[in-house]
């Protein structure tokens, strides 16, 4: 268990490497048998959230639910990786607020949308692109950059295992582990 159980929260763009370095990091300190779990937007999606689309006040409805799991989970001592998209500066203020201020690291998933739509690994972009995906995140629907995040990563220009050891460290200097 972490000595201070508390909420990585990740922003950013869909595709700029959210939920992969969630499980980067859950598989990193699992083997330094620390337990983690990872709240995945695009997982929770398909069942405690299956009834929210994207429209702003359901996007704060999928926010608000996974900031008060998160909340449980580190009450119960585990280490919380959240992987939402979070566009919005208010709703990513609830989250802080529901999980508390001395719990809750906010990560900056940063890579342009250029990069995210080069990458499109789903094909989402593509799909925004002609139309067919309204209210996308970054194409017709807007995203608010942090000012000031706990940690920035710039994932265009870092390896997995880069950001991952950057985490690893101010879990560190945070006092998480
Ligand atoms: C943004 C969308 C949309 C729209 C479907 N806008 O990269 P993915 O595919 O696998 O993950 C994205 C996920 C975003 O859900 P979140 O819960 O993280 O979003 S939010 O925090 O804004 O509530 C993406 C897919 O769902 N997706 N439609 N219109 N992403």
């Amino acid at each position: 268990l972490g000595q201070r159980p508390s909420t990585i929260w990740f922003t950013g763009l869909s595709g700029a490497g959210k939920s992969t370095l969630a499980y980067e990091m859950e598989r990193r300190l699992l083997a330094q048998r620390h337990l983690s779990y990872v709240l995945d937007g695009d997982n929770l999606r398909h069942h405690l959230n299956s009834d929210l689309g994207f429209s702003a006040h359901e996007r704060r409805e999928n926010i608000r639910r996974t900031a008060e799991v998160a909340s449980l989970m580190n009450e119960a001592g585990l280490i919380v990786f959240s992987a939402l998209i979070s566009p919005s500066r208010e709703d990513r203020c609830m989250a802080r607020a529901i999980i508390g201020d001395s719990r809750f690291l906010e990560v900056h998933m940063s890579a342009d949308v250029g990069v995210c739509e080069s990458r499109d690994p789903k094909g989402l972009y593509l799909k925004a692109r002609a139309g067919l995906i309204p209210q996308f995140t970054g194409i017709t629907s807007p995203y608010d950059e942090p000012e000031a995040p706990t940690l920035r990563i710039d994932t265009g220009r870092m390896t997995l295992d880069q950001a991952a050891d950057e985490l690893m460290t101010l879990l560190r200097t945070s006092g998480v582990l």
